[in-house]
């Protein structure tokens, strides 16, 4: 990190001293895992300078921003609108909850069977070594799955920012109704907390930012499915991860440039890996920064990851909100419109998740299919054999794994993972 935060850290509350060794193993990963790749392309080094000023310049831009009357909303879940906080001048970062950290603390308020990601919310609260978590004016949860519905009664009582969105469960008329009344009602907080109105004016450039955005990252998309791929999918899933922190309008500036770039490899047939590597689709969970352990298995062990069906991935990018319309009240039908498509696994049924992996899977050329489940995690493990069922009858190979933030089993993995590759590629 180029300048000394340790002030801002401070003032923010963190324990400096797990907040450095945090960085420390995090900053070791990022060289073994991202720098130790060969032949990426130089519009990486854009995302390699965010990642090393994640917990530095990014937040005292927040910090500087809320000085200026802007207000900073932190989400868990690509359900929470960013165009509604947009429209207020707010900023909107997905917060991390990637990592085992702070686990033991966490357990104390959570069963042990409760998947990591809930934890790694739980962990980095009670560790004090998160400074998006202390810098939100607003900290959004969602009735989505169990888990985090109920861990979000008890972290009301440890962050006061704690606001409940509630989440419809079926795609019905009476879920769309919901998801809209929620929205309207996340509408009115946001102009109470930020002493801003939403207009027309203001959520129209809000809805083209965002999908400006979606559409720069659906671009990236469209090129993976070149053959060789020119990008890695560890570096693909990291422009994804930091879709969720940067400043909108930079950020799509910088996936675009990084498009050129690929978009010229894909022209002199460059590869990032040699022509037949086998190419895989993740499908599943989302993968939180710093959550990189099957990505980092899968290409170590040479396949190359083409596309992730996850909401850190295309389930939260694709689908864009109509903007042609001029008032409020229609600009919203459009938000809602968009946003009750994403195919979450707390929805039941949910069958145009299957339809959207079966579409991803040919578009991408996939040669099989890695189904990544977090331990615990009901939705997402009871719609895994429904996925490789679907799969396995149009003779798309699948690799069912469920497991933790932990390293403990990535040998385990491995072997699975290598095993998995030598059937796809024979
Ligand atoms: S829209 S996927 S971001 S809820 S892994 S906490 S489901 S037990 S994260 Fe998600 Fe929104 Fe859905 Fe997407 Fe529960 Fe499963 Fe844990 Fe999960």
């Amino acid at each position: 990190m180029s300048e000394n935060y340790s002030q801002m850290w401070t003032e923010l509350g963190l324990n400096l001293k797990s907040h450095e060794k945090l960085l420390d193993v995090l900053g070791q990963a990022y060289r073994d895992i991202f720098l130790a790749q060969k032949n990426r392309p130089e519009g990486m080094q854009y995302f390699d300078f965010v990642m090393s000023e994640i917990h530095g310049l990014r937040v005292k831009e927040l910090l500087d921003a809320k000085k200026h009357d802007r207000i900073v909303v932190g989400a868990f879940c690509t359900f929470v609108p960013e165009e509604l906080i947009l429209a207020v001048d707010g900023i909107c970062i997905g917060l991390c909850t990637g990592a085992e950290y702070g686990f033991d603390e966490a357990e104390k308020y959570l069963p042990r069977n409760t998947c990591a990601l809930i934890k790694s919310i739980f962990g980095f609260k009670l560790g004090k070594v998160c400074p998006y978590i202390e810098s939100v004016d607003l900290l959004v949860g969602e009735n989505t799955c169990d888990g985090k519905k109920k861990a979000y009664e008890i972290l009301g009582t440890l962050h006061d920012k704690l606001y409940i969105m509630d989440m419809p469960q079926m795609k019905s008329d009476d879920g769309r109704n919901l998801l809209k009344a929620e929205y309207k009602k996340f509408q009115t907080k946001l102009e109470a907390i930020s002493k801003k109105k939403i207009n027309s004016e203001n959520l129209k450039k809000s809805i083209k930012i965002v999908n400006n955005k979606r559409k720069a990252v659906q671009r990236l998309n469209m090129l993976r499915t070149a053959e060789p791929t020119p990008i890695s999918g560890l570096d693909a899933l990291l422009i994804n991860q930091v879709y969720f922190y940067d400043d909108p309008i930079r950020y799509t500036n910088a996936v675009n440039k990084i498009c050129d770039e690929l978009e010229n490899r894909i022209a002199n047939n460059v590869g990032v890996f040699p022509e037949k590597t086998p190419r895989i689709l993740i499908s599943g969970c989302p993968m939180a920064v710093p959550n990189w352990k099957i990505p980092m298995i899968v290409e170590n062990a040479h396949a190359v990851i083409v596309g992730e069906e996850s909401c850190i991935g295309e389930r939260g990018t694709q689908n864009l909100v109509d903007d042609s319309k001029d008032s409020v009240a229609e600009l919203l039908e459009g938000i809602v419109d968009r946003y009750f498509k994403i195919d979450c696994a707390i929805f039941t049924p949910n069958p145009s998740r299957l339809d959207h992996i079966l579409h991803m899977a040919k578009d991408y050329k996939a040669d099989g299919v890695l189904h990544y489940c977090l331990q615990f995690c009901q939705p997402y493990q009871i719609e895994s054999g429904i996925v490789e069922n679907a799969l396995e009858d149009v003779n798309i190979p699948v690799l069912r794994i469920n497991t933790d933030y932990s390293q403990e089993d990535t040998g385990q993995i491995r072997t699975r993972v290598e095993a998995f590759i030598e059937r796809i590629s024979s």
